[in-house]
């Protein structure tokens, strides 16, 4: 007789089994034991046990949906440079101008690490109250070590306050501080010398992250963090191809790294580049929705070549004041051309595989996480068709009810 901790009933199940379709189950059953799944199919089929029996009474369980980039620890806000966008002002024009991310830095430096979390948490709070049970989160508001260091303990300390699974990420390379003004390789010394080197000896972040831009960092000052990340061996990743074409995303195809994130003007060749090396494609619409961006990520292309599609919130300050994942489902959809399933899986697991987690996060499978969703919903496409709304019944994180 298997040994379940709780057996779950009630609820068709979408496995989200990388396949042509949701991986449906009808009237399925969920047993599980030390917070994996350890048995799971139609519950007609149940073997006979003796655990705790939940009904979700009705709806879709899916698995938790898996945010894999947000920026979500920052001090203050930017609703005033908001306006100026709205005004006509460019973000690349704010940028330059020392507001942008660097605003953001001043605050955040400023503020205490207790503010950071309270901020951080009610945040985090709205995105797992829309389904979210896996999040990443990014420093590079700080950009010198103190701040990062602070930036990630929050982050640390959100994952074991919160039930979710959280992973960090070293984005220290993220923008130019004021202090290092026309001195980009010099701070890039900085990066790869002491905060990188820093960070992983204190075991504060999961993988390693960059902003190859025209506003922010050059594809061979990218490859010196890379290089310094693979020392420590820590994965990388890419913030690459939104504003502009420089390459990015061959490079994070070149250092295998888990994602390359935006990709509105990613090149053929470089998509390419990624389908081979297996980097995950994460697409960001809130970011391209809120700076009225018109160059759209070549999402037919990424298609037809099988580079997994995963969407992501990008909650920050700046150009995603985002707190809804399921919205970004419905924004890529009807902007992108995803389709229903397809922003599914972008949430699930290819979220999960942009984190590396994606053997035990994002699929109902058995030995995975028992972190799943269960949705106050008759079909699982209205996940991306309600924008906005109350959908989930119940969230499971770990096998338990949160
Ligand atoms: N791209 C983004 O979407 C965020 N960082 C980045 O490199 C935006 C950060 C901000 O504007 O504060
Ligand atoms: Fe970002």
């Amino acid at each position: 007789m298997p040994s379940f901790d709780t057996v779950y009933v009630g609820f068709n199940a979408a496995t989200m089994v990388p396949t042509e379709d949701y991986g449906p189950i009808k009237d399925a059953a969920i047993g599980v034991e030390n917070g994996r799944i350890a048995w799971l199919g139609p519950a007609s089929e149940l073997p006979h046990h003796t655990a705790t029996i939940v009904n979700l009474g009705g709806g879709w369980v899916t698995p938790g949906l898996v945010d894999c980039h947000t920026h979500l620890v920052f001090g203050g806000d930017r609703s005033a440079e908001y306006e100026m966008r709205l005004q006509g002002t460019s973000y690349q024009a704010i940028a330059k101008a020392g507001g942008g991310i660097a605003s953001t830095v001043t605050d955040t430096r400023s503020a205490s690490a207790e503010e950071l979390l309270t901020c951080a948490k009610k945040r985090l709070q709205a995105l797992m109250a829309d389904g979210v049970t896996c999040v990443e989160v990014k420093s590079g508001y700080g950009l010198d070590l103190a701040t990062e260091e602070k930036m990630l303990r929050v982050a640390r300390t959100l994952g074991e306050q919160l039930s979710v699974t959280l992973r960090t990420t070293c984005l220290a390379a993220h923008a130019l501080p004021p202090e290092y003004q026309g001195e980009a390789d010099a701070y890039i010394d900085l990066v790869c010398e002491q905060i990188i080197p820093a960070i992983a000896k204190a075991g504060l972040a999961d993988a390693v992250d960059g902003f190859c831009e025209g506003i922010a960092f050059s594809v061979a000052q990218i490859e010196r963090v890379f290089q310094t990340a693979l020392t420590y061996q820590l994965p990388v990743k890419l913030h690459a191809e939104q504003l502009s074409n420089l390459g990015g995303s061959g490079l994070a195809a070149k250092y295998h790294a888990l994602s390359s994130d935006h990709l509105e003007y990613l090149s053929h060749e470089d998509a390419h580049a990624m389908a081979d090396a297996g980097t995950v494609a994460v697409i960001l619409p809130g970011a391209f929705f809120c700076l009225k961006e018109t160059q759209q990520p070549p999402i037919q292309k990424l298609r037809e070549l099988g580079v997994p599609m995963a969407i992501a919130s990008d909650c920050n300050p700046g150009s995603a004041p985002v707190l809804s994942l399921r919205l970004m489902m419905g924004m890529a959809c009807t902007m992108f051309g995803f389709t229903p399933l397809e922003a599914l899986q972008g949430v699930t697991c290819h979220g999960a595989q942009a984190l590396g987690l994606g053997h035990s996060h994002g699929q109902l499978k058995l030995g995975y996480a028992a972190d799943f969703v269960c949705w106050d919903i008759q079909k699982p496409a209205e996940l991306s068709y309600w924008l906005g709304g109350q959908l989930v019944k119940q969230r499971v994180v770990a096998g338990q009810l949160t």
